[in-house]
């Protein structure tokens, strides 16, 4: 009984975090809402728009979504009224302010094999999201890489790129950003 429970309940919120996700990232029109500048949603009026477009969410919905997920993909504001992606993006709509940060020496970035002949030929690209995403571990960036196949983690020159003049930002969830990196600054 808890066991089916426990399922429903997981189905529920893994199906929350991702309308949260393609609404939030990508596709704010395809419900009739708009984010601000930074990303923020009115928490009240996406519930109403999510839900005239059949969609279950409520309040208690978005919390768990947010508190539960593993990734820290979502952020709420301070007074509780609005909600937003915390990176991922690829509307353009949203141009979020992240602060610039000095990174580590070494960033990683998972990918799958598939994808090593053109990335050895361009370098990392952003592909339809706004920024190349980085992980400070190869363990993210191994579990990242697995959503495409076969995975591979580069291990990119981050600290020397940021030397030449490449901005880095922290979305506040750890993840990095930076808009491209050359195949140059990449080892396999
Ligand atoms: C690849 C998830 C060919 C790139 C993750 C990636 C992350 C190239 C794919 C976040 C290329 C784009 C972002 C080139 C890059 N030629 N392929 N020149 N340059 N690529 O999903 O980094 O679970 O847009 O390697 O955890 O995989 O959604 O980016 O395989 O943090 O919260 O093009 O999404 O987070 O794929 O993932 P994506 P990503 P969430």
């Amino acid at each position: 009984m808890f066991f089916f429970l426990e399922k429903y309940m997981n189905t529920l919120l893994s199906d929350a975090s991702k309308f949260l996700s393609y609404v939030l990232r990508h596709r704010p029109d395809a419900i009739g809402i708009s984010l601000d500048a930074e990303g923020w949603a009115d928490i009240s009026a996406l519930i109403a728009a999510a839900i005239a477009a059949g969609k279950q969410l409520d309040h208690a919905l978005i919390q768990t979504v947010v508190a539960t997920c593993d990734k820290k993909r979502f952020a709420i504001s301070e007074d509780g009224l609005r909600i937003r992606a915390v990176q991922g993006h690829s509307t353009a709509s949203v141009n979020i302010n992240y602060p610039q940060r000095t990174p580590p020496e070494w960033l990683y970035h998972g990918t799958a094999t598939r994808f090593l002949e053109s990335i050895r030929n361009d370098g990392l690209r952003p592909g339809t999201r706004q920024y190349v995403h980085l992980s400070q571990d190869t363990h993210t960036a191994a579990a990242v890489g697995q959503r495409y196949g076969n995975p591979v983690v580069l291990k990119i020159e981050a600290l020397r790129m940021y030397e030449q003049g490449f901005a880095f930002y922290q979305a506040e969830n750890g993840v990095w950003l930076t808009s491209s990196v050359p195949a140059l600054f990449l080892t396999e």
